[in-house]
């Protein structure tokens, strides 16, 4: 973890944000964003402001096996084959601690998968990406696939999956983004990037107040994939290959690529891929 210490200086910034009126959590934001370790912004938001760190985020119990209070994790003490998800059993088949990587067998049925590919077809477009340059959002070359967002909660298959999502990460329901489906088509691909906003981009500051950083990513593989397709990790030589029901989960504590979360997705070679992505934010995302 990080070595990073509470500064006076920090200490003085924490307190002249909370005298000009923003919120914890809009300052807890602004310091993950500019790379300050989530466990010692919330500790000193803490010191300085009062109050238990857990009002800042809900930090899930804590436990002994190396699992970090403040960002979403499954509760894998234990080291179990299965989590009871709520209304599901999940199957776990790999877990990776640093970076942070677990993925998951049927965390999805095939009739849900089907679902919610047929309720995304009617609504695909080019896919859009967050613009690195202004408010906006901008077609991106390095992501050749097509795309649309569901709205949080807003169809009852919709609401099932978020809430399964919830129970299985630990993280609130309020705090993921709405369902994001995208569909490759052969010769299709995700170049390499992070998932996290970059602090030293422009639009950052503004996409933060809205519910803070990302600091979790669940892709969920709605299809069988005929050739192609996996979620590759190239820091870490890792290749997770799209299998239906299936889900790759990866956290992050700082937006910053030391946390070695380069993913990208390998081009399709052959069939259609199509991925569910939830995006988990540190704060209420409205
Ligand atoms: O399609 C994928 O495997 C993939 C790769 C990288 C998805 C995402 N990123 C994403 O949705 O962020
Ligand atoms: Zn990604």
């Amino acid at each position: 973890m990080s070595q990073q210490i509470i500064t006076p200086e920090l200490c003085d910034w924490i307190t002249e944000q909370s005298r000009a009126g923003h919120p914890s959590e809009a300052i807890l934001g602004a310091m993950v964003g500019s790379g300050w370790d989530a466990t010692v912004a919330r500790e000193a938001l803490a010191r300085m402001l009062g109050g238990a760190p857990a009002a800042v985020v809900p930090v899930p119990p804590s436990s002994s096996d190396g699992y970090t209070p403040g960002l979403p994790e499954p509760d894998l003490v234990g080291r179990p084959s299965e989590i009871d998800a709520g209304d599901r059993k999940v199957k776990i088949v790999l877990s990776l601690r640093e970076p942070r990587v677990v993925v998951f067998q049927g965390l999805l049925s095939d009739a849900e998968c089907d679902g919610i590919v047929e309720a995304a077809t009617k609504r695909l477009a080019r896919s859009e990406t967050v613009a690195t340059n202004s408010e906006g959002s901008e077609v991106n070359a390095a992501r050749t696939s097509d795309g649309m967002f569901f709205e949080r909660c807003e169809s009852e298959l919709i609401r099932r999956v978020e809430a399964r999502i919830a129970a299985l990460l630990r993280w609130p329901l309020d705090h993921g983004e709405g369902l994001q489906v995208l569909r490759y088509r052969p010769g299709a691909e995700y170049q390499p990037h992070y998932d996290y906003f970059d602090p030293a981009h422009a639009a950052t500051a503004s996409i933060l107040k809205r519910g803070g950083q990302r600091v979790g990513t669940l892709v969920m593989y709605l299809n069988h994939v005929e050739a192609g397709g996996a979620t590759i990790f190239p820091d870490i030589g890792l290749d997770v290959m799209p299998v239906k029901g299936n889900a790759v989960f990866f956290s992050y504590d700082r937006p910053h690529p030391s946390t070695q979360t380069l993913h990208g997705g390998a081009p399709v070679i052959a069939g259609e891929k199509w991925i569910a992505t939830k995006w988990l934010r540190q704060g209420v995302f409205n």
